[in-house]
């Protein structure tokens, strides 16, 4: 088996309907698409496209029935999908919290905390290549689309690293090795080492009354930022003016909001980051330091030159709202799509809003 993958691609210049991470919320999903005009085949009557913006999968309760659905859309030439972390993560077989759906065994995920249909078994080598197929990038006549960052220097690296046919994975392991060639450069391995002998704690205990530690920082920083795959799959990052504790852990870096920095023509549309619906609207996970979208209103553009737009309504914490309040159907993370070129947002719950 041969597993090709363009992770750059070029799409036509043609009306889209942009939908965000899904997370394995198969009924968001049928409702949306029927709302959005779409017939049972994911058909319309004016040559729209769906384009998904990665993260199909994970924490929700039937991850395989969306990738059989959009798998069918993009084998039809109906949609076009991006690769989220989540699709990459599988790819690379890290366990994590929400993908023992796909992932056995999964240490990491707590008994009861997700109910997800899994994989069929005669399912799993269809559903890795199709994963693997996944571009990160979308360039379409009028706008970009990435999962989670456009990084100009993270992009060009990749172009010219990837030739058409390089597998996602062989090229993520390379820039892991640059990383680890980097974080164990003489220079930083001993400031490290200082900083650990010096405070002699444990980054894992939350009592610890917590310091900036520049070369840990530095070290994260460098994990995520000299892997291109990582910065567009999963943000940028910089060093944080505070610690902060999460997932079990002392944290030394923020997520960038690299849409204030953003300075291109081009608009991006990215998923990934939890967004709210309103002001209303409770978030109750998924937070991971400070809010990135503080000081912007729920459907408005972000960035310097107002250009970048993030489609994320976190439908991805439904799993927790119904271990919450079992029964009830009225979430406050939902599933959206942006229309282009009208710049309307659709929501699952049929509500539909001018991006402003
Ligand atoms: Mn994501």
């Amino acid at each position: 088996m041969t597993t090709t993958s363009p992770l750059i691609a070029r799409i036509p210049d043609c009306p889209l309907d942009i939908i965000g991470d899904v997370h394995g919320e198969y009924d968001a999903l049928e409702k949306l698409l029927v709302q959005l005009g779409y017939d049972r085949e994911g058909a319309t009557d004016d040559g729209r496209r769906l384009v998904f913006l990665g993260d199909l999968v994970d924490r929700g309760p039937d991850s395989p029935a969306v990738v059989d659905k959009v798998m069918a859309l993009v084998r039809e030439d109906k949609a076009y999908c991006l690769m989220g972390n989540h699709e990459l993560n599988i790819l690379l077989n890290k366990p994590l919290p929400g993908n023992g759906w796909f992932i056995q065994p999964n240490p990491v995920e707590k008994a009861g905390e997700f109910h997800s249909a899994p994989v069929a078994p005669g399912r799993v080598d269809d559903y890795r290549r199709f994963f693997a197929s996944l571009p990160l990038v979308l360039e379409h006549g009028s706008l970009r689309l990435v999962h989670a960052c456009w990084h100009g220097p993270s992009v060009a690296r990749l172009r010219s690293d990837v030739g058409q046919h390089a597998p996602v994975t062989a090229l993520y392991e390379q820039y892991e090795a640059e990383v680890a060639r980097q974080r164990n450069s003489a220079e930083l391995a001993h400031m490290v080492e200082q900083e650990r002998n010096f405070y002699a704690v444990s980054l894992q205990d939350p009592d610890w009354v917590a310091e900036l530690l520049p070369a840990h920082a530095e070290a994260e920083v460098i994990g995520q930022m000299s892997n291109p795959i990582r910065v567009l799959s999963s943000g940028a990052v910089h060093a944080a003016d505070q610690p902060f504790f999460a997932m079990g852990q002392w944290r030394m870096i923020y997520r960038t909001r690299w849409w204030d920095s953003y300075d291109d023509d081009v608009p991006v549309i990215i998923g990934h980051f939890w967004r709210r619906f309103d002001d209303a609207a409770e978030r109750i996970s998924g937070v991971f330091g400070r809010d990135v979208f503080e000081g912007i209103s729920s459907h408005a553009w972000m960035g310097r030159r107002k250009n970048v737009y993030c489609v994320d309504y976190s439908v991805g914490q439904r799993h927790a709202e119904r271990r919450r309040e079992p029964g009830h159907d009225r979430y406050h993370g939902k599933l959206a799509a942006l229309r282009y070129p009208e710049w309307e947002v659709h929501h699952d719950d049929g509500t539909v809003i001018a991006v402003d």
